[in-house]
């Protein structure tokens, strides 16, 4: 180990300054110095001031729960489409969460309502493409001032070239960042890397882990990938894996949107129409070296000249789509897993384990050809429902799962609790402690609000806010300056009876209860949130439009 001596060095000088040596102490000492393995030592027997347990937040990018295995009964379509053993590990040692639902379906804002625990409206960033406000109050700001170290690795998304603030080290991918050979930004300084981005995001949480911090003190490390992410490009070990099964269809793949509303029908994510030749590996991938394209082409070339002869047309061509992009996908989630894999095996190794909080989560879910769609954005659940998965020796009971209604703008009120630091009044989620400890308090929340704001964008899904309860969802694709074609349409599903969301019952005299209290609820939780209504303008900065489009009655040049 690199750097291990003189690191074994400045620990040893500060239990001099701050220890007046004691029987005890020299004890201690000697075992620490006889062990020769100084960070081992202190991480087995921690001194009193090391308890507080350390957090490793495992963070991925539009990874579905659905394409968990852990989590295949959870899905209302029940598909196995994966094995993901290190995830489930963490399942089965730990507790998943089956309703943990995200505020703002897309991949920026959801990242700063992880930073903040506060809700767009309340950190200022709405769309992709905004830039957060660092100078604000964060998790990790508040986490470094009670004596944690933190760090960030991997995927950050919160505004180019921007270093994150509230962490002692951090190294980044620059914006989406790419699968292969991935420049970074290492505590404001452009590093390059070669390999696969997976990979190398592990390596450096690994070296971070291993030589670069403290061990006398706790950590907050966000390993953050960039996978599964569109495009979708698989790592060189994992090009041929699938190659020879058929993933199951979802049987909405060729949904026609009946029972829903105009949202659903004019979106522009679907498998069909919206997938291009890049997305679907029809055209070589940029920025790879000569090896890794040999390697890419060996593996590519073979499998697109059988679909050039194969001539698909219609549903075939779907499914052939499906399938391709279903593997990739996958490809790029088993990748994930086999490098926390790498992970835990430190952890135990290192007898971290049993003193470090493990969070696996994703920024939002994703569609996986449910509806013909892939992307997020929606309410609706493929998207409002991220994986949620916490083991923590001692605390939470191996192998449960809770069924709360839990969401992402409680992440930095839960990580501050876990530290023993209170949490700020202005925060707006709760800490989840007492829920991993099976004991959900009795004024827990019972529904959820949402709200999507990045329309008119990529994708063409309309603006949108709504309630979920776990059961019910009422949603309000609402009107807004900034749309051209504004629409006012207010969709209810009962997930029971309709865990698929094919037919809204809004208006349904069955349901004039459920409709009014879920309505009631809505209207509560915008008075407590203070949702501002209208959208502010900067909910137009997403695709950089400052003024709302002219009226139709105004004068042409
Ligand atoms: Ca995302």
């Amino acid at each position: 180990m690199i750097g291990s001596p003189w690191k074994r060095t400045l620990a040893l000088s500060r239990i001099f300054r701050r220890w007046r040596p004691s029987a005890a102490g020299i004890l201690l000492l000697a075992a620490v110095v006889a062990g020769g393995r100084w960070g081992l030592a202190a991480e087995k027997k921690p001194a009193k001031k090391n308890k507080r347990p350390n957090i490793l937040f495992v963070y991925c990018d539009d990874h579905a729960y659905q394409a968990i295995s852990a989590y295949q009964e959870v899905s209302a379509y029940g598909l196995k489409l994966n094995e993901t053993p290190n995830m489930d590990r963490l399942a089965r040692e730990g507790m998943r969460f089956d309703n943990c639902f995200v505020t703002n379906s897309i991949c920026g804002p959801c990242r700063a309502v992880v930073q903040t625990g506060k809700y767009s409206h309340a950190n200022g960033f709405f769309c992709n493409g905004d830039r957060f406000d660092g100078t604000q109050q964060t998790f990790p700001k508040l986490l470094q001032k009670a004596g944690y170290q933190t760090a960030v690795v991997g995927k950050w998304h919160l505004g180019h070239h921007m270093t994150p603030q509230g962490y002692d080290y951090s190294e980044i991918l620059i914006g989406q960042g790419p699968y292969y050979n991935p420049p970074m930004i290492k505590n404001g300084q452009r590093t390059e890397h070669t390999g696969y981005t997976t990979n190398i995001i592990t390596d450096l949480a690994l070296a971070w882990l291993k030589d670069k911090r403290d061990p006398d003190r706790p950590f907050m490390l966000m390993y953050q990938h960039k996978a599964p992410h569109r495009n979708w490009q698989p790592g060189p070990k994992w090009l041929n894996k699938y190659d020879d099964v058929t993933i199951p269809e979802p049987d909405t793949l060729f949904d026609n949107y009946e029972g829903r509303g105009t949202a659903a029908h004019t979106q522009d994510m679907s498998i069909a129409k919206t997938m291009n030749p890049n997305d679907l590996k029809l055209t070589p991938p940029r920025g790879l070296t000569p090896d890794q394209t040999e390697t890419w082409n060996k593996a590519y070339g073979p499998k697109n000249e059988a679909f050039k002869k194969a001539n698909l047309q219609g549903k075939d061509l779907v499914r052939w789509k499906y399938q391709r992009y279903m593997k990739d996908y996958l490809r790029c989630i088993a990748a994930v897993d086999d490098n926390l894999g790498r992970v835990l095996k430190y952890l135990d190794e290192s007898g971290l384990t049993d003193n470090t909080v493990v969070i696996y989560s994703s920024d939002q879910g994703f569609y996986l050809g449910e509806h013909g769609w892939f992307d997020k954005r929606f309410i609706y659940q493929e998207s409002l429902r991220t994986p949620l998965i916490v083991r923590w020796p001692g605390v939470v009971k191996p192998g449960t799962t809770n069924d709360d209604v839990v969401s992402n703008v409680d992440f930095a009120e839960t990580f501050l609790d876990i530290a023993g630091v209170k949490v700020p009044d202005d925060m707006q989620g709760r800490s989840l402690v007492p829920l991993m400890k099976g004991e959900t308090p009795d004024d827990w929340r019972k529904a959820h609000y949402y709200q999507y704001y990045e329309y008119p964008a990529v994708h063409s899904v309309r603006r949108h806010y709504g309630v979920a309860d776990g059961r019910y969802k009422l949603i309000h694709f609402y009107p807004n300056e900034w749309d051209p074609k504004p629409i006012d349409e207010w969709e209810l599903y009962d997930l029971k009876s309709d865990g698929k969301e094919l037919k809204s019952v809004f208006g349904d005299p069955k349901y004039a209860g459920v409709q009014k209290r879920l309505e009631s609820e809505l209207a509560r939780l915008r008075k407590q949130l203070k949702v501002p209504d209208p959208d502010p303008p900067q909910t137009a900065r997403g695709r950089g439009r400052k003024k709302p489009p002219k009226k139709k009655d105004t004068k042409k040049k």
